[in-house]
Order: structure tokens, then C-alpha cells, then sequence
């Protein structure tokens, strides 16, 4: 095995095509022969994290928990994509410190709450809207925007990218980084 192990974070709120990309970027590395793994906030709740619910601490602690087992797959060579809101900026640099600097990719899904509102896959903006969900990221919960991130993902003339052209834009920043 020829492979340096990374670590792709990719942030964004719900309905925002994380787990979009995180599939897609899957698909493209294992086509491209190399060995890469997805956490999925979604998934790792229903698991590891499955005592951890959506107040500020367990934010928290799901990041960190997620942040650790990303790093021993990186640590093994893999690029790990996790892909969570990861809402608080604090988390995401607590991350990243976990890791050479250079091993942690934050891609920013940098759409607008309108958008991923429109969405609304499984309809939790409603019930947020509604009051029946309490702390919904980006009804009553915040998200903070990264400051500095590798990769930003957003709309062109209001067209969001395709899931291939998004995992195009990832895929081109590991190769220029010697990550492929
Ligand atoms: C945000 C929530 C909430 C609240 C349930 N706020 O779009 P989804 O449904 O499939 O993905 C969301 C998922 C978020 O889990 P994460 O582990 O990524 O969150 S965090 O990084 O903040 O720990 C959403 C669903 O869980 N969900 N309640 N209150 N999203």
C-alpha cells in the first residue's frame, strides 16, 4: 500500500448534499483504486454515537468522537470522509488539530438555508419551523460558517453542482496535494 492517509471534513447544514458528496467522492476514489471510508453523522448516530442527541455538548462530543475514529483511518492510510454539520467552528478546530495540519480537508457546503430548506429530504425544516424538532441547525441552532477552509462547494448562476462535479472539485484538490 502507496497511500497517504487524509482526513475530508466536510461541513454544511442539513439538506446542504453532504452525504451527496460523501458517496459520490467514495465512488470516484474506490474507481480510482484507492481506499477511502464514509462517516456519516446520519449513520455513526445510529451507532457509536447513539446515546447522543443534538444539545451544544453532544454536538460536541459526536464531532469529537467522529474527529478521533477519523484520524486512526487516516492514521492507517485511508482517506476518511466525514461528513456532519459539524455547526460549531471551535469542533472542527479541535479536529483539525488532532491531525498534521496538512491531513485535514474542510470542504464547506456553502449553500443558502432557503435552498437546503427547499429540500428538506425528510421534512425536519417543517417540523422545525413548526416547533416540533427544538434546535434544528439553522432554525434555532447556528451554524457558523468556516473561515479558512480547503474547499468551498457553492452555487453557480443559482445552479447547485452535480454530485460528480463536486466530487471532481475534492478529487482535483487531493491530487494537486499528493494525496492520490
Ligand atoms: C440538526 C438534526 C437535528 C437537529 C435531527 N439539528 O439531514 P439529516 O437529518 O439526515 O442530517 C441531520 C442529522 C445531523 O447529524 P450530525 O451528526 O451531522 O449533526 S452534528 O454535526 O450537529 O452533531 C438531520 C438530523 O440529524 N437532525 N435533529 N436538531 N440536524
Amino acid at each position: 500500500i502507496n497511500q497517504q492517509g487524509c482526513v475530508v471534513w466536510i461541513t454544511g447544514l442539513s439538506g446542504s448534499g453532504k452525504s451527496t458528496l460523501a458517496c459520490s467522492l467514495n465512488r470516484e476514489l474506490h474507481s480510482r483504486g484507492k481506499l477511502s471510508y464514509v462517516l456519516d453523522g446520519d449513520n455513526v448516530r445510529h451507532g457509536l454515537n447513539k446515546n447522543l442527541g443534538f444539545s451544544p455538548e453532544d454536538r460536541t462530543e459526536n464531532i469529537r468522537r467522529v474527529g478521533e475514529v477519523a484520524k486512526l483511518f487516516a492514521d492507517a492510510g485511508l482517506i476518511c470522509i466525514a461528513s456532519l454539520i459539524s455547526p460549531y467552528r471551535k469542533d472542527r478546530e479541535s479536529c483539525r488539530a488532532m491531525l498534521t495540519d496538512a491531513n485535514f480537508i474542510e470542504v464547506f457546503m456553502n449553500m443558502p438555508l432557503e435552498v437546503c430548506e427547499k429540500r428538506d429530504p425528510k421534512g425536519l425544516y417543517k417540523l422545525a419551523r413548526a416547533g416540533k424538532i427544538k434546535g434544528f441547525t439553522g432554525i434555532d441552532d447556528p451554524y457558523e460558517p468556516p473561515l479558512n477552509c480547503e474547499i468551498k462547494i457553492e452555487q453557480n448562476n443559482g445552479i447547485c453542482p452535480s454530485p460528480r462535479d463536486m466530487a471532481g472539485q475534492v478529487v482535483s484538490y487531493l491530487d494537486e496535494n499528493g494525496f492520490l
